[in-house]
Parts: structure tokens; C-alpha cells; sequence
């Protein structure tokens, strides 16, 4: 199965529907009212986080929501465009890409003329209708009005351009509007005046934002298991969580990152990640690399799960917290617990178990453990829960203290 945690898209929401030329007809009425309706809205794209994905790979690289639709006779506006709504797990973060404005071409009158044209739908036969000497031309006061019009939307542009979108979907639901759908057209009766009763034209609809962005799954888990391949990170979330990951006697047996929530009696609960196994060198792309790192960047714990029953514990504890600081620099400074896996093995383990313990001077706590045969398990997650509610206590007074300083300032 394909695993995708990162992608860049282009979105395109939906161009505005057509305005409709049409007018009233009625026995008796030889010369009805016009009646057409406007078009409708595009739709936009918008980006939704949910428990439903766990993945990027249903994400097109093009993402385009709906054209609105045309405006009808007798009055009756089009619709908005569907919108697409593209579901994405929670944790992504979504930068959007500054794309260069490619520098304007010299544009020539014919080029302008054309465009200009574009923008019209005409009745049948409303371009032969000729300007007696003397009159009006109320077409030409129409161009003027749309002319005035594509002003204001330029100059919307420019001035609510704002900051690029940098955004960061942590809770389930949230949503964000990636690119709006562009305006519908004007219906024929909206250029009706005083002096011209029929007008024969009406507008196209307005072309959709088109903008460009990278999503980035960076898993949300209290708890983070890191580990060279086989040590037994996936055995442990097996034997503490209700998930049930590949396990196996071999390298690589994890291929993309699984998330494991582990339930306690009175049913508080905590989540743990597991990621694919490190190996010296994952930052130069060795092995299966270190992106994987992301999925455990934000847990509150890094948990080292180290297969204590080989030769040199300590050397592999400095690979892992080697290739954590080259993923991200100050990573290892997290709150952190070594797992000293595979303690049934007696032969080497209780040796080794001790040099680790004098490597580490009680800097990193460290709980032997036996996740095949779940030996000294409970111990271990009761030590993660109090380390986890211990952080998420004071994630939540400092959440509270922003909030309170956010007040001060209003009331200032
Ligand atoms: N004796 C013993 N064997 C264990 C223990 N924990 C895991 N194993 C074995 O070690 C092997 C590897 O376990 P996994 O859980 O697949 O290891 P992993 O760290 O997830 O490996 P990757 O996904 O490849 O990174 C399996 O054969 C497990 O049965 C343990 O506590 N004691
Ligand atoms: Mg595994």
C-alpha cells in the first residue's frame, strides 16, 4: 500500500457562472422586460481535517471545484459550484507557494479587443444592431460599466492579497477556504437604464483563485517510538494499544507510520506512534530515510526503543539521537524514556542494561521491558500516562495564560 505524507497541489476553484440575456414574452407583451438571471458563484476548495485519513495519496495534484452555474430566463440565478472539500488527516500542515507572477507580455489592441469581447453574451444578432446617428450607444456605456468593474477587482487584488496561507490542521473538522470561486455574471437586466429598456447583453462569469500548495502530515501522537529496525517498536505498540501493526523477524518490517491509542481502566486515553526503523545514516537517505521523523516530531514523549539483548546498547542509542538531531536540531532535548526492549533475554541483557544505565546517569529514565511476552508493560504505560498528563497540564496553563494576556491586550 502507497503511503503519502507529503504533496503539492494546485488549486483551482470554479469560474462564476453566466449571466443569461433573455426577456419576458407574453401574449399581448410584444416587448416583455429583460429577465435573465445571473450566474452563480464558483464553487471554492476548501481543506478539511479529519480521523478518517490517514494518508495524502486520494490527493490529486490538481484540485478543482466547480464552475457555477449559467443563469436562465426568467429570472432564475444559477447555482454555486460544488465545492471540493478535500479531506486530509489531522496534523497536516498546509504552506501555500508563492508562485512567481510571470513578468506581463506586451499585449497588443487586438489581444485587448478579444478579451474584452470575451467577457459578453449577446443575443442573437445584438452585434448587427445599428446605432442610429444621434442615439446612444448603449453598449459602449455597458463596456465602460464592466471596464470600471475589472478596476475594482484588480484593485482588490492587490490591496486583500494578505499573508500567504501557513496553516496547521490540528483539530478534527477545522476548515480553511484554499481559493475562492469567482463571481457570476451580470444577467441582462442589470444593464437596464432609464433609456435603454433592452439591453441584449450579459456578462460571462469571473474566473476562480488559482494557487499553489504543499501539505505535510506530521502525525499528532503524545507518545512517539523511535528505533533502529527490529528492536521491537511495533511488538511494543501491539502489546500496549489496540492496534495490531506488522510484526516480524526481519529489518523494515514497518513501512509507513501506524498510530496506536492505548486505553487505561478508567478510560483516559493516549496516543502512541510508530514509524519505521532508523538506521546510522537515515539522514543521507539510508534505509528507508528519516522524513518518517516527522510523524514523531510533535509527540509530547520520544519514547527510544532499544533491543537491549545487543551487543552495544549504547552505541545504538547515540546512532538514534544522532539521526534525530540531524532531522531536526534540539530534538533529542524533548522529554524522552528508553525502552530497554527484549529483556527475557537473559544471556547479555542484564549486562548490558547496566552499562546503559551508567551511560545515561539517570538523564533519561529507562524501563526494561519484554514486549514479546509483555512482561513489565503496565509499568511501563503508567509511567507514560504521568509523564503525559504531567505535560498536558502545562500545555494547558500556558494555553490559559495566552489567553489571558490576549484579553489584557484587547482591554488595553
Ligand atoms: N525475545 C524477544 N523478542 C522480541 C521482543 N520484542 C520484539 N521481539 C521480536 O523482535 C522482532 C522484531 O519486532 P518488530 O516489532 O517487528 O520490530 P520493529 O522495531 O517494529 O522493526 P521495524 O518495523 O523493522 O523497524 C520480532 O520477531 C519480535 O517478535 C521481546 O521483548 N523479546
Ligand atoms: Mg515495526
Amino acid at each position: 500500500m502507497k503511503f503519502v505524507d507529503f504533496v503539492r497541489i494546485k488549486a483551482i476553484a470554479g469560474d462564476g457562472g453566466d449571466g443569461c440575456v433573455s426577456f419576458l414574452r407574453e401574449k399581448f407583451l410584444p416587448k416583455g422586460p429583460p429577465n435573465g438571471g445571473n450566474g452563480g458563484p464558483g464553487g471554492n476548495v476548501v481543506i478539511r481535517a479529519t480521523r478518517d485519513e490517514t494518508s495524502l495519496k486520494h490527493v490529486g495534484h490538481v484540485c478543482k471545484a466547480k464552475k457555477g452555474q449559467n443563469g436562465a430566463g426568467g429570472g432564475r440565478n444559477g447555482n454555486v459550484g460544488d465545492h471540493l472539500v478535500l479531506n486530509v488527516p489531522i496534523g497536516t500542515v498546509v504552506r501555500e507557494i508563492e508562485v512567481e507572477e510571470e513578468p506581463r507580455k506586451m499585449i497588443t489592441k487586438e489581444e485587448i479587443q478579444a478579451e474584452k469581447e470575451a467577457r459578453w453574451v449577446l443575443y442573437p444578432r445584438a452585434e448587427d444592431i445599428q446605432v442610429p446617428e444621434g442615439k446612444p450607444n448603449f453598449f459602449k456605456q455597458a463596456q465602460r460599466m464592466m471596464d470600471e468593474e475589472d478596476r475594482y477587482y484588480r484593485w482588490r487584488q492587490r490591496t486583500k492579497k494578505g499573508e500567504p496561507i501557513h496553516i496547521d490542521l490540528t483539530e478534527e473538522n477545522q476548515q480553511v477556504v484554499l481559493c475562492r470561486g469567482g463571481v457570476g455574471g451580470h444577467g441582462n437586466p442589470y444593464f437596464l437604464t432609464s433609456d435603454n429598456r433592452s439591453p441584449k447583453w450579459a456578462t460571462r462569469g469571473r474566473a476562480g483563485e488559482i494557487r499553489e500548495f504543499e501539505l505535510e502530515v506530521k502525525t499528532i501522537a503524545d507518545i512517539g517510538l523511535v528505533g533502529l529496525p527490529n528492536a521491537g517498536k511495533s511488538t511494543l505498540l501491539g502489546a500496549i494499544s489496540n492496534a495490531h501493526p506488522k510484526q516480524a523477524d526481519y529489518s523494515f518490517t514497518t513501512l509507513h507510520p501506524y498510530v496506536g491509542t492505548v486505553d487505561y481502566a478508567d478510560q483516559y486515553q493516549l496516543t502512541v506512534a510508530d514509524i519505521p526503523g532508523l538506521i546510522s545514516g537515515a539522514h543521507r537517505n539510508i534505509g528507508l530515510g528519516h522524513s518518517f521523523l516527522r510523524h514523531v516530531e510533535r509527540a509530547k514523549i520520544l519514547v527510544y526503543v532499544i533491543d537491549i539483548s545487543r551487543s552495544s546498547p549504547i552505541d545504538d542509542l547515540k546512532t538514534l539521537q544522532y539521526e534525530l538531531n540531524a532531522y531536526k536540531s534540539g530534538l533529542t532535548d524533548r522529554q524522552s524514556l528508553i525502552v530497554a526492549n527484549k529483556a527475557d533475554k537473559v544471556g547479555t541483557a542484564k549486562n548490558n542494561l547496566e552499562q546503559l544505565q551508567a551511560h545515561v546517569k539517570g538523564s533519561i529514565p529507562i524501563v526494561p521491558v519484554s514486549a514479546r511476552y509483555e512482561k513489565n508493560v503496565l509499568k511501563l504505560t503508567s509511567v507514560l500516562r504521568k509523564e503525559v498528563e504531567r505535560i498536558r497540564a502545562i500545555e494547558i496553563e500556558e494555553a490559559r495564560k495566552l489567553e489571558e494576556a490576549k484579553e489584557d491586550d484587547e482591554l488595553v
